[in-house]
């Protein structure tokens, strides 16, 4: 019997990588189907009643949600110990495994899972929520670390540590401060081979230019989606890829920019074509080295208004910049759009 396990991106699917090191630490043998978000049939391929990923299927039996899959592979491979053998502590880790699927959603949305991101670290910043979140991560490695003697949360690799890898990874990308008993922890999870086979492979993701949101089909409808949205609008601007930035804008958008005067002569920009032309000529202008990273995301859903802040970095300058998009929730296009600029930082 063959098992397929349905994955987005490699980059980003933090829900993905959880059963995914699973299955790989379990040793079972399975094929890995990546589904690019950026497929405008991505719901379609998707196998299973929610249209998201992952999904295992096993034969005649489709598991959707990543922890149900998790407990899957390890009635599968019950050699494989994925749950403490002793009752107290298995209650413990089952505790720990559905208050992460269940939770820190602070950390989740201002920290969203991209396994190609270097932040500098103790810069990253984070919310009040966030902080929490991140100070409650601390305490768990530390407790289990404390209790197991290590080197993973419960002594040996299981469900726990698959639940929180898209944490180590977060803690990594965004240089997340945590303490000297967490970091070791980060480390192990870091240095373990299947976690270094799926990092590889969103590196390659990014070197083939995949991103994170089609853009074809919807409005973003939560912050998560409003993340996503902007990572790969910034992706598009960093790859000065104009055709994909304006797949999100209606034909009839109006676009206001102070740039777009000294651009055009005008900071009103009317339509879908005019906009192309002054995006084209504003990028020959932009210096080769100037990179686009997003900083914060706010949705205001009743105006389907999603506010972009961030960062356009030119070696050690950067200029703080919002972009202010209104989609159409109907088509999911953008149809007004406004940048607005700090001074120069740096
Ligand atoms: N509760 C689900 C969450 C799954 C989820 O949100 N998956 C995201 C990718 S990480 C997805 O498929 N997004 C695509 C979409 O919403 O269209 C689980 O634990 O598996």
């Amino acid at each position: 019997m063959t098992l397929d396990l349905f994955v987005g991106n490699q980059r980003y699917s933090s829900w993905s990588l959880r059963p995914w090191l699973c299955l790989s630490e379990a040793g079972l043998d399975f094929q890995t189907v990546v589904l690019r978000f950026d497929d405008p049939q991505f719901r379609e391929k998707v196998p299973g009643p929610t249209k998201k990923v992952p999904v295992l299927v096993d034969g005649d039996v489709v598991v959707h949600e990543s922890l149900a899959i998790c407990e899957h592979v390890a009635d599968l491979a019950p050699a494989a110990r994925l749950w403490p053998e002793d009752l107290s502590m298995r209650g413990r880790a089952r505790a720990l495994a559905s208050e992460m699927h269940a939770g820190f959603f602070a950390l989740r949305s201002e920290c969203s899972m991209d396994v190609c991101r270097e932040e500098p670290p103790g810069r990253w910043p984070l919310s009040a929520s966030a902080k929490a979140d991140v100070a409650r991560v601390d305490t768990i490695f530390q407790e289990c670390l404390g209790r197991s003697g290590g080197p993973f949360l419960f002594g040996s690799f299981g469900v726990v540590d698959a639940m929180y890898a898209p944490v180590v990874t977060r803690i990594l990308s965004y240089g997340l401060e945590v303490s000297q008993g967490a970091r070791a922890y980060v480390e192990t999870v870091r240095a373990m081979p299947s976690m270094q086979r799926w990092v590889e492979a969103g590196q390659r993701e990014r070197d083939l230019g995949w991103s994170h949101y089609s853009g074809s089909s919807r409005a973003p409808r939560d912050h998560e989606d409003g993340m996503a949205f902007a990572l790969a609008w910034a992706d598009a601007w960093n790859r000065r890829d104009v055709d994909a930035v304006l797949a999100h804008f209606a034909d009839a958008v109006v676009f206001t920019s102070p740039k777009a005067r000294e651009v055009t002569g005008d900071a009103v920009v009317r339509g879908r074509t005019q906009l192309e032309a002054y995006w084209t000529q504003a990028l020959q202008r932009l210096p080769a080295e100037q990179r686009f990273e997003v900083e914060r995301v706010e949705l205001d859903g009743e105006s389907n208004t999603l506010t972009i802040r961030h960062v356009r970095r030119e070696g050690a300058r950067w200029t703080r910049a919002c972009e202010v998009l209104t989609f159409d929730p109907r088509t999911g296009l953008v149809v007004e759009g406004e940048a607005l600029y700090g001074g120069n930082g740096g």
